[in-house]
């Protein structure tokens, strides 16, 4: 199958068995207001210098530019820069709007404790990775969830991503930037989306972003924000209200639940900015 590994302005760099192809892409495309992304599947022209054809997506994400991902892995470090447990649930929350695994990635151990983040997805059912590049700690289940997938990084500029893929595969020796001292956070030294084959499976490098884009990811509506939540599952049905919106209702069971810990305050927390969010939204912005 071919896929596109990497777009750059206007050219399109596509991986066929006889290897990787500079092509561009045709007209109707634009005229159709499509644009390829990194991770389609396509059909090539019979010379090999043109994408004829884009391949039905199973999903596309606009920022970071790509398509037809299995599995997101959502890179947070301890510190430098600051994780926001806002930000990785808009990121959690879009994966699996879009039927992507959301796998959250704690980088940075070593300058700072990772145990309030892994607390705060502690019964998510959000899988949590902390890595520790001293012990090689984290690194075999990376692994073992990339293969046979289509996965790619995201989280802010300096979180670690093109940093981690060194280590998945050296022999990509990708370049990695040196954290801001003044900004406290990384300089988008990854400038475009690029795909890799790592690890018996697809690898996407991604750039950083700022916190502010994170919600641009893709737009929720607010009644679907709930099934973004893995852990209100258990808890639909048992509402005094049908149509509960799990806010201020009385005898909300996910409220509930929340009181009682079992499911965690700032993931409860980001649920309910996120729901102001969408209310908010205009109806052109939906
Ligand atoms: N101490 C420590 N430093 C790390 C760790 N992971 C990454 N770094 C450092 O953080 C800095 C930024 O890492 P990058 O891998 O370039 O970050 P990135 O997420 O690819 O950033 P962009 O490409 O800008 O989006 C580099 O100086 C890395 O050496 C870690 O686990 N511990
Ligand atoms: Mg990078
Ligand atoms: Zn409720």
């Amino acid at each position: 199958m071919n896929y596109i590994v990497k777009g750059i302005g206007g050219f399109y760099y596509v991986r066929t068995p006889e290897g990787v192809v500079e092509c561009k892409a045709r007209g109707i495309f634009r005229k159709r207001g499509i644009t390829p992304v990194a991770g389609d599947n396509v059909a090539l022209s019979p010379d090999g210098t043109m994408i004829d054809e884009i391949l039905p997506r199973k999903n596309v994400f606009i920022r970071p530019p790509i398509a037809n991902l299995d599995v997101l892995f959502i890179v947070a470090s301890t510190t430098q820069p600051v994780p926001s447990t806002l930000v990785l649930d808009q990121l959690t929350a879009a994966a699996i709007y879009k039927d992507v695994q959301p796998v959250l990635v704690v980088t940075k151990a070593d300058l700072a404790a990772a145990d309030q983040l892994a607390q705060a997805y502690a019964g998510s059912g959000i899988p949590l990775v902390q890595l520790h590049y001293d012990t090689g700690e984290g690194l075999d289940e990376i692994r073992a969830m990339i293969e046979g997938k289509l996965c790619a990084f995201c989280g802010n500029s300096g979180v670690g991503k093109s940093t981690l893929l060194n280590a998945l595969a050296p022999e990509l020796k990708r370049e990695t930037g040196q954290i801001s001292q003044k900004l406290g956070r990384g300089r988008h030294t990854t400038r475009e989306v690029e795909i890799f084959e790592v690890s018996g499976g697809r690898l996407a490098d991604t750039p950083g972003f700022a916190s502010l884009e994170a919600q641009k990811l893709c737009r929720i509506p607010k009644e679907d924000l709930q099934h973004t939540f893995p852990e209100f599952g258990p808890y639909f049905g048992q509402c005094r209200f049908t149509g509960c919106s799990h806010r201020s209702e009385t005898g909300c069971a996910v409220r509930q639940a929340v009181e009682e810990g079992k499911i965690g305050k700032t993931r409860y927390a980001s649920y309910l900015a996120m729901y102001e969010e969408a209310s908010a939204r205009k109806e052109w912005e939906r």
